[in-house]
């Protein structure tokens, strides 16, 4: 397993992210539907225009028999504490993180005489809040030019024209197999971010009960499933940025501190190196709570002998990582701690090393790490095998979403992004052991995105001591350095 850039600082990446970025740029044909007037240059959120014109081509050639249309984040749907965030599947579709927005999808030839329409709905431009919220860009010429796309509308008109297509003789067919059909996000079950979908559906349902409703999800998560290389390069940007985190993280555990005092080593590495947010709940669970798997209250001591499982990653650009370290409190790991912390690594390279390109699934992986555990001497206080605490899936597809959406069935296909994450939790003995790294798939095999980022037990103890070495020396760490 050899990482792709071995020797690259974080800021050569980001040279390389924007050359990448600008020959993705080049390399996608401009599709023919697509306003040419368009602007070609520029990026949205740090990839080509043409990029995501690429994406709702695809879009449109798998939905030939409906409309589509997606319901954008509004600033309201945060809070009074959250900073607004673009949904993500208008987001890939559009890069457009303009509040309260729509987006809609015509294929050609659906209404009668009509060629393919890619919409956006923007609020119109006011320029009393601009005091506050800074420029919006408005419908019309502005947002056709800044968001390369066909056409801008205003969003105070986005239901009259909906439901004018609604209403329209191809969704108004006697035969229903040939009914024109909106095709939309339809969220299962009572999910709070996912709210403005069901009241978007529910609406429909209500004013339009006609109209056959599909769910889009299935066909974006296919999509957003393999990444292109200017994602790829988001991605690399993440994991990086996150590695950066995790060196900090070994730099700050020691026995007395407090787990949110790492949350704010390792969040401020986040932020410094340019991540916007975390992706997810920062995880920093020491003694028992390394054994609970989403613990993010961050709260406890920690005390030395303790396991600290520290669960994180950055969010760049909308694509976030997700990398576990695990590290012993005190800086070196007890014999019982070692040799559970190696099982859960030979685990991990187990399945690393019997990825099989156009054939390895999920599921299969997963069997593989389970049975390394099986297989293994060790044994908990009752005797038995180590696999039943391996309580939960081996990896998850990584992207916009930390858990990416698509289907898990099929091989793992060339350009996905994993995690394998084999992790060991015995609550009895306070012992928790995750170990999780990030991996592009490719057709030769996985390469190990977050391979820079140390996992080997005795590397985890050298960069622990280098990290006391470096603080200006207190009783407490020059007592840990004369233990070694
Ligand atoms: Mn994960």
């Amino acid at each position: 397993m050899k990482t792709r850039f071995p020797n690259a600082c974080i800021a050569s990446r980001i040279v390389r992210t924007i050359a990448i970025v600008a020959v993705m740029a080049a390399a996608f044909a401009v599709p023919t539907f697509i306003n040419p007037t368009a602007a070609e240059d520029g990026l949205l959120a740090n990839q080509p225009k043409s990029e995501y014109r690429a994406r709702r081509q695809k879009l449109m050639e798998q939905i030939k028999n409906g409309i589509v249309v997606l319901v954008g984040a509004r600033e309201e749907d945060l809070g009074e504490v959250g900073r607004f965030r673009q949904k993500n599947d208008i987001m890939y579709l559009t890069g457009m993180e303009t509040p309260a927005a729509y987006f809609m999808l015509i294929p050609p030839g659906l209404l009668p005489d009509k060629a393919a329409k890619e919409i956006i709905f923007i609020p119109p431009r006011n320029p009393r809040r601009e005091r506050w919220t800074g420029i919006q860009i408005g419908p019309g010429q502005e947002g056709q030019q800044k968001f390369g796309i066909q056409e801008a509308a205003s969003s105070a008109d986005f239901y009259k024209r909906l439901f004018e297509i609604l209403n329209s003789s191809p969704f108004k067919s006697e035969d229903s197999a040939a009914r024109a059909r909106l095709y939309t996000i339809v969220p299962g079950g009572s999910n709070a971010t996912t709210l403005r979908e069901s009241l978007f559906v529910e609406r429909i349902r209500k004013e339009a009960p006609h109209v056959q409703i599909e769910d889009v999800s299935p066909l974006l998560g296919e999509l957003r499933k393999t990444k292109s290389a200017a994602e790829i390069a988001l991605l690399q940007k993440a994991i990086d940025i996150t590695g950066e985190a995790q060196r900090d993280v070994a730099r700050t555990i020691k026995p007395g501190a407090y787990e949110y005092e790492v949350q704010a080593a390792l969040e401020y590495a986040f932020a410094r190196n340019g991540a916007e947010r975390p992706g997810f709940p920062s995880i920093v669970g020491s003694g028992f709570y390394s054994t609970i798997l989403h613990y993010n209250e961050n709260r406890k001591r920690i005390e030395a002998g303790d396991l600290i499982v520290v669960d994180i990653g950055a969010e760049y650009s909308y694509y976030t990582a997700d990398i576990t370290r695990t590290y012993p409190a005190s800086g070196k790991f007890t014999p019982r701690q070692r040799e559970i912390y190696q099982l859960v690594l030979d685990a991990q390279r187990a399945c690393e090393k019997a990825f099989k390109p156009g054939e390895s699934t999920m599921a299969q992986l997963t069997q593989v790490a389970r049975k390394v555990m099986q297989d293994s001497p060790l044994r908990d206080r009752a005797g038995n095998t180590l696999d039943r605490y391996f309580i939960h899936g081996l990896g998850h597809w990584l992207g916009m979403d930390v858990h990416d959406v698509g289907n898990y069935a099929p091989p793992l296909p060339p350009n996905s992004v994993i995690t394998i994450e084999p992790g060991i939790y015995i609550p009895e003995e306070k012992l928790g052991v995750r170990i999780e790294d990030d991996y592009l798939v490719t057709d030769k095999g996985l390469v190990k995105m977050s391979g820079k980022i140390p996992s080997d037990p005795d590397e985890i103890e050298r960069l622990m001591s280098s990290g006391m070495q470096a603080k200006p020396a207190s009783s407490s760490s020059s007592k840990r350095s004369s233990d070694r």
